[in-house]
């Protein structure tokens, strides 16, 4: 870990919405009990499609400036990045269209993204042969975890654009991940650290009662 720039949970959490959605996790709330897949249904079970784009965050939307933003890629990578974002803009980008699916059972179809695929940064930064899993890190102090295929899939991007214009910062501007396969939480808004691991380390809601996946078609909601 970069011990010089760790960023702590900001005090304004949103306490009580943390509180409720962890009690619905030991509750197992929203659990259909039925699976599919996502060539069987587009819509996972037990969720609901919206037209509007809701803001899902602890409560604190980060503000850095353009010029301090950093992207890192590092722990197990044989060449560790640390992207300004005048870096990262000049980097070859891609555009990709995907639905994205929150826990809390909304779900939001044909979302444009345009930014850098995940496959390229780390074709840049090359993994060791040892790394399994990331940990992500965001400026608001929010983590979450993956498995190294799930966040080298080919259709994940960190994203600066949504729908033809640069990402809102309450979707995550300027920077942030999305992994349309796996439950909203586990593409983290305001991005700066990707840190390559041999063990797991599960994130924010993980370590609160979420799935350590987060598969939407197998209901992945809960650990
Ligand atoms: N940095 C950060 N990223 C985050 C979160 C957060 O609290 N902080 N919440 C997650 C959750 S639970 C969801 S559903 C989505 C919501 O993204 P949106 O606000 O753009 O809809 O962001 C995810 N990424
Ligand atoms: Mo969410």
């Amino acid at each position: 870990m970069a011990e010089d720039e760790d960023i702590p949970l900001t005090g304004k959490v949103r306490e009580k919405l943390v509180e409720t959605k962890q009690g619905w996790a030991r509750d197992g709330r929203l659990l259909t009990g039925t699976t599919s897949t996502p060539e069987a249904d587009r819509l996972p079970p037990g969720q609901r499609l919206v037209t509007d784009f809701p803001v899902l965050d602890l409560g604190v939307q980060p503000d850095v400036s353009r010029e301090k933003y950093r992207l890192r890629i590092e722990g197990l990578v044989a060449a560790p990045l640390r992207l300004t974002l005048d870096e990262f803009l000049a980097l070859p980008q891609a555009r990709r269209r995907n639905d994205i699916h929150c826990v809390t059972q909304w779900s939001r179809y044909d979302n444009e993204w345009e930014g850098v695929p995940v496959a390229a940064l780390l074709a840049l930064a090359r993994p060791k042969e040892e790394a399994r899993f990331v940990a992500l890190t965001s400026y608001d102090g929010y983590t979450t975890n993956l498995a190294i295929e799930d966040f080298a899939r080919p259709e994940n991007l960190v994203a600066h654009s949504w729908a033809g214009a640069p990402l809102e910062r309450q979707h995550g501007g300027p920077l942030r991940l999305v992994v349309p396969h796996l439950y909203f939480w586990k593409s983290p808004k305001w991005l700066t650290r990707v840190e390559l691991l041999r063990e797991d380390r599960p994130g924010f809601w993980e370590v609160r009662g979420y799935h350590n996946r987060g598969d939407p078609w197998m209901e992945e909601r809960y650990g």
